[in-house]
C-alpha cells in the first residue's frame, strides 16, 4: 500500500502542470522585445479564428493582415477567414464581445507603433500606418510556435498565442542595416534573403554599397562601359596574400529593372533602400570603364585586391561632374528613398596634390588650407557640396560616411559614424543629423568571437565584435540632449571582402542582426542580455533553421 502512494505521489509529481500554473512561467521570446508587456493567464487559439480588418485600414496593410491569415489557414489546416467590414470600430465599442482576430486603425499612434491585446476570445490589433501592422504582424508570429515561420503542414493545432497585452515602438526611426555587393556580388534572391530577415527584426533601412575599387554594380544606361568593364575584375587576391591572385574573372552587376525589384520587394517589407554610390574615393569601377574621369587618364583597372586605393575621381575636371549628375539622375528614377549615400570615406589626395586641373580648381574657388584641413580636403568638400546641392534640388538629401566633416560640410547632409563614435560625437554637435555604425560595435566583418578562439574561425578582416558586445552598444552614451536629437538611428555594416559565400555572409550577420535590433528598438532598461539570449535560442535559432539561413550557433 505505501508502495502505491509513493509511486501515485511521484507520478502526480512527473505528471505535466495543470495549465494555470504553467500559464505563470509564459514568457514572450519577441525579439526586438516590446516597450510594454504584460502577460495574462491563458491563450488564444489562432488557427480557425476570424480575421476582422477594419475598412479603414489601408489596402496594403489589409492585404499584409490577409496573408497571415491564408498563412495559419495552410500551416494549421484550420480556415482562417477573412473579413473587411466598414465601421468595425463602431461596431466593437457597441458590442465589445467580437471573437477572433480584430484588427483597428488608431490614427493617434505614429507610423510604426502598434498594440496587441490577446485574451483567450480574442486578439485586438491596432496601428496607425503600413509598417505599424507590420510590426505587429511579426510580433504576432514571434507569439506563435515558430513553425508558423514554415510551410509544413501542421494538423495539431499548436498556433496559439499567450494572453498578453503589448504596447509597442521602436526607440530610433532609422534601423539600418548595410550590405557591401562590390567586393562579392550577391544576387538579387540573395539580397532577398537578406532582406527578409532584417523584416523579421524590424529593421527598416537597407544601406546597399553598390560602387567600389573591385567593382561598379548598377547598370547606368548612359555609361554602358561601367557594367562591361567595372563590373569584372581579373580576379581576386587570395587569402591575406597582398600580391596573390587567384585568376579567377569576377563580377556581376544588377539591371535597373532587378535593382526596382528590389526597392519593391524591400517597400512590402517596410524598408527603405538607401543606395551607395562611394565618392569620390573608392572609384576604380568607374575609372577603369572610364578613365578620362581620373586626374591621371590611367591606366587603370578594377582592383583586384583590398585596400584603400590612391586612384581617384578628378574634381578639376568638369565632366566627372557631368558624369556624376548624369548617374545620379538615373539612380533617383531606381530609388526613390529621401537619402542618397554619397560615400566620402577614405580618400586619398595624393593625385589631387600632382594633378594641374585639381590645382587650377583650387586656385579658381580660392581654397586655401588651414592648420585644420589641406586644400585638397577642402577640395573634397567642394565635391560634397556640389553633389549635395545637385541632389538637393532634386528633392533629395545626402548621407556621407564620417570623412564628409573634414573641411566643410554644408548644411542639410546626415553623417554615418564609423571610425567609432567621435565623428557621431562631432557632427551632432555641429547640429548635423547622425546615423551611428561605429565600427567598435557595428562592423559584422569583424570576428564573431574573442581574440583566442579567431583562429577557428573562417578569415576575416580582422577585429572582435562577439554577440554581446554588439548588445551592449548605447547610442546616445556621451551625448547632451542637443547631440542625442540629431542621433536619427544605428546600423551595421557588412563589408565583404573576406566573404565571398552567402552562406559565409549569413554567418557573419547571425545571430548578431538580432542584438543589433534591440539596440536599435529598445529603451535600454528594457534590454537584458540573459532575457535576449534565451529568445535567440528558442525563436530566432528556430527560425533560422526553418528558413535555412546559416549562422554561428556559439556565443
Ligand atoms: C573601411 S567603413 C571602409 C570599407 C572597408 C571596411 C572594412 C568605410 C566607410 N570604409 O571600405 O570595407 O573598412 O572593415
Amino acid at each position: 500500500m505505501n508502495r502505491l502512494i509513493c509511486t501515485l505521489t511521484l507520478a502526480m509529481m512527473l505528471a505535466p502542470l495543470p495549465l494555470a500554473a504553467k500559464d505563470k512561467t509564459v514568457e514572450i521570446n519577441v525579439i526586438p522585445y516590446p516597450q510594454s508587456v504584460e502577460i495574462g493567464k491563458g491563450q488564444f487559439k489562432a488557427a480557425g479564428a476570424t480575421f476582422n480588418c477594419d475598412q479603414a485600414i489601408d489596402q496594403k496593410s489589409q492585404r499584409q493582415i490577409k496573408s497571415l491569415a491564408d498563412h495559419i489557414t495552410l500551416v494549421s489546416g484550420r480556415t482562417c477567414s477573412f473579413a473587411s467590414p466598414f465601421g468595425l470600430k463602431a461596431s466593437m465599442e457597441r458590442n465589445s464581445r467580437i471573437k477572433g482576430f480584430v484588427f483597428l486603425k488608431d490614427a493617434s499612434m505614429g507610423p510604426e507603433e502598434y498594440s496587441i491585446e490577446v485574451t483567450k476570445k480574442s486578439c485586438i490589433v491596432k496601428a496607425s500606418a503600413y509598417n505599424g501592422f507590420l510590426y505587429s504582424l511579426e510580433t504576432l508570429k514571434q507569439l506563435m510556435d515558430p513553425s508558423i515561420f514554415g510551410n509544413d503542414i501542421d494538423g495539431s493545432q499548436r498556433f496559439r498565442i499567450p494572453c498578453v497585452t503589448i504596447k509597442d515602438k521602436p526607440r530610433f526611426s532609422y534601423r539600418g542595416m548595410h550590405l557591401d555587393c562590390a567586393r562579392h556580388f550577391f544576387s538579387v534572391e540573395e539580397v532577398k534573403k537578406y532582406l527578409d530577415v532584417m523584416a523579421i527584426f524590424k529593421l527598416n533601412r537597407f544601406h546597399w554599397h553598390l560602387t567600389d575599387d573591385q567593382g561598379w554594380r548598377v547598370e547606368i544606361k548612359k555609361y554602358p562601359r561601367l557594367t562591361e568593364t567595372g563590373a569584372f575584375r581579373n580576379g581576386t587576391m587570395v587569402g591575406k596574400q597582398w600580391d596573390s591572385n587567384d585568376g579567377v574573372r569576377y563580377g556581376g552587376y544588377y539591371t535597373q529593372e532587378q535593382m526596382k525589384e528590389i526597392v519593391a520587394y524591400a517597400a512590402a517589407k517596410g524598408i527603405t533602400v538607401i543606395p551607395e554610390i562611394d565618392l569620390p574615393g573608392h572609384m576604380l569601377g568607374a575609372l577603369a570603364s572610364y578613365p578620362e574621369l581620373g586626374c591621371t587618364g590611367g591606366p587603370y583597372e578594377v582592383w583586384t585586391r583590398w585596400g584603400v586605393s590612391d586612384q581617384v575621381l578628378c574634381p578639376g575636371k568638369e565632366a566627372m561632374f557631368t558624369f556624376l549628375e548624369d548617374m545620379f539622375t538615373e539612380l533617383m528614377d531606381i530609388f526613390p528613398s529621401e537619402y542618397l549615400h554619397i560615400g566620402g570615406d577614405e580618400c586619398p589626395k595624393k593625385e589631387w596634390e600632382k594633378c594641374p586641373d585639381c590645382q587650377a580648381r583650387i586656385k579658381e574657388l580660392g581654397i586655401k588650407g588651414d592648420d585644420k584641413h589641406s586644400a585638397e580636403q577642402y577640395l573634397q568638400s567642394y565635391v560634397t557640396a556640389r553633389v549635395q546641392k545637385f541632389l538637393n534640388e532634386h528633392g533629395r538629401k545626402i548621407i556621407g560616411w564620417d570623412e564628409i566633416l573634414e573641411g566643410d560640410l554644408a548644411e542639410g547632409a546626415t553623417v554615418m559614424s564609423w571610425r567609432g563614435v567621435k565623428g557621431g560625437i562631432e557632427a551632432s554637435a555641429k547640429g548635423f543629423d547622425v546615423i551611428m555604425t561605429p565600427n567598435t560595435y557595428c562592423y559584422f566583418d569583424y570576428y564573431q568571437c574573442e581574440e583566442p578562439s579567431i583562429a577557428k574561425e573562417p578569415l576575416a578582416i580582422g577585429g572582435s565584435l562577439p554577440l554581446e558586445k554588439v548588445y551592449s552598444y548605447e547610442p546616445l552614451e556621451g551625448l547632451d540632449a542637443n547631440q542625442q536629437k540629431h542621433i536619427l538611428g544605428v546600423q551595421a555594416n557588412l563589408w565583404t571582402e573576406y566573404i565571398a559565400t552567402n552562406d559565409y555572409l549569413e554567418y557573419m550577420l547571425l545571430p548578431r542582426l538580432t542584438a543589433l535590433s534591440e539596440v536599435q528598438w529598445c529603451k535600454p532598461s528594457d534590454k537584458d542580455y540573459v532575457r535576449f539570449t534565451k529568445a535567440m535560442e528558442a525563436e530566432a535559432f528556430r527560425i533560422f533553421d526553418i528558413l535555412g539561413y546559416n549562422y554561428r550557433k556559439n556565443f
